[in-house]
């Protein structure tokens, strides 16, 4: 199976109105789109996708920034997806991430920067599970061959 990794835009992408902008960037890349949904998120969700950070001191403000609205929940597909997806990202910290990144773009605080992205095949699996039980869409874009080798 190709490689895929999960991609939420935060409540702060979708109010500031930045949907259509982050999809528009991972599909002319060339990745494909194999799930996608606008969700709330309950509080012991948030807490289980972020299960790793609950140790930190910020995981309490982390969690109510993620239930505070919608969310979308995206699977995408492609070579090397999740390393080329945290590089379209960009660095956790928005001061850090280049300009040219989502977080470089659109975002200014750690705690508001606008998009989730896994950060490595093992959690991209993890995460896809927990957030598409239902599973994905199985399809191949008719761009393949135009832009795999
Ligand atoms: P990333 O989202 O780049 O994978 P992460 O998994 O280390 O980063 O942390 C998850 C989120 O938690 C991150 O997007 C923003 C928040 N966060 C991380 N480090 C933080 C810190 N030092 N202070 C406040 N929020 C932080
Ligand atoms: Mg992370």
């Amino acid at each position: 199976m190709a490689e895929q990794t999960f991609i939420m835009i935060k409540p702060d992408g979708v109010q500031r109105g930045l949907v259509a902008e982050v999809i528009a960037r991972f599909e002319k890349k060339g990745f494909t789109l194999r799930g996608l949904k606008l969700q709330n998120v309950e509080q012991a969700f948030a807490e289980k996708h972020y299960e790793d950070l609950s140790s930190k001191p910020f995981f309490h403000g982390l969690v109510h920034y993620i239930i505070s609205g919608p969310v979308v929940a995206m699977v995408w597909e492609g070579k090397s997806v999740v390393t080329t997806g945290r590089t379209i990202i960009g660095a956790t910290n928005p001061a850090q991430s280049a300009p040219g990144t989502i977080r470089g773009d659109y975002a200014i605080d750690i705690g508001r920067n606008v998009i989730h992205g896994s950060d490595s095949v093992e959690s991209a699996q993890k995460e896809i599970a927990l957030w598409f039980p239902e599973g994905t869409v199985q399809w191949k874009s008719s761009l393949h061959p135009w832009i795999n080798e």
